[in-house]
């Protein structure tokens, strides 16, 4: 998909903060610091739109991105880091929640987990609900690059296999694997 125009829209660190435009999104979940705005920036070439850290806890409120004035991306707080008070992590997830409970607009969620790891047990957590919850969602296994073909192959195998029968996606945003295969799920979706 050509990217005209990519702006940041909104932030919300409340559920009355949540941008009101009749738009289709995509929501970006996952483990803090495992690449949720890196994958954000790379999919839309815009290396600086999401802001990015080598530092976990980078994004804490729920940013909406507005994309050609045709859809919205929207970058999630991400969860499981440990040096965030109980207090905050569950606000977080509280704010989360009330995003995925009730979005008409939510057309997929990208879970994304890292390619060295496979998904995590708050991850398994948050697939099941969204199962449970009949959301529609798909797992993007990121930092491929970090692995050889044969260790990839593994990983996805296993991220696959923990799932709940979604799509898994090995990505890279540092050398563009998976740039193609995901526009290809997206763009059918957003153009609904
Ligand atoms: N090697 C490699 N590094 C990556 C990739 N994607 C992200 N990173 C690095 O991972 C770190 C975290 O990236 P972010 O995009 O800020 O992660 P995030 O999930 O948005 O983090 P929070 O906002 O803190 O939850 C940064 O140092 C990125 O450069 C990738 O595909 N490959
Ligand atoms: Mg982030």
């Amino acid at each position: 998909m050509k990217i005209t125009h990519a702006e940041f829209a909104a932030g919300a660190r409340d559920s009355d903060q949540f941008l009101q435009e009749p738009l289709p999104e995509v929501a970006f979940a996952g483990r803090s610091n495992v690449g949720k705005s890196s994958l954000i920036n790379s999919l839309l070439k815009q290396p600086g739109l999401a802001r990015t850290s080598s530092t976990p806890g980078r994004t804490q409120q729920i940013n909406f991105f507005r994309i050609n004035r045709k859809f919205l991306f929207v970058d999630f707080p991400g969860y499981g880091y440990a040096r965030v008070s109980q207090a905050v992590k569950s606000s977080w997830m509280a704010l989360i929640r009330s995003y995925l409970e009730r979005r008409e607009q939510l057309v997929l969620v990208i879970l994304i987990v890292d390619s060295r790891i496979g998904p995590t047990p708050l991850d398994l957590q948050l697939l099941e609900w969204m199962q449970f919850n009949r959301l529609p969602f798909i797992v993007v296994s990121t930092k491929a690059d970090k692995l050889t073909k044969g260790e990839l192959q593994k990983s996805i195998r296993h991220t696959e296999s923990l799932s709940q029968g979604a799509r898994v996606v090995p990505y890279s945003a540092v050398n563009n694997l998976g740039h193609e295969p995901l526009w290809s799920i997206l763009i059918p979706l957003l153009e609904k």
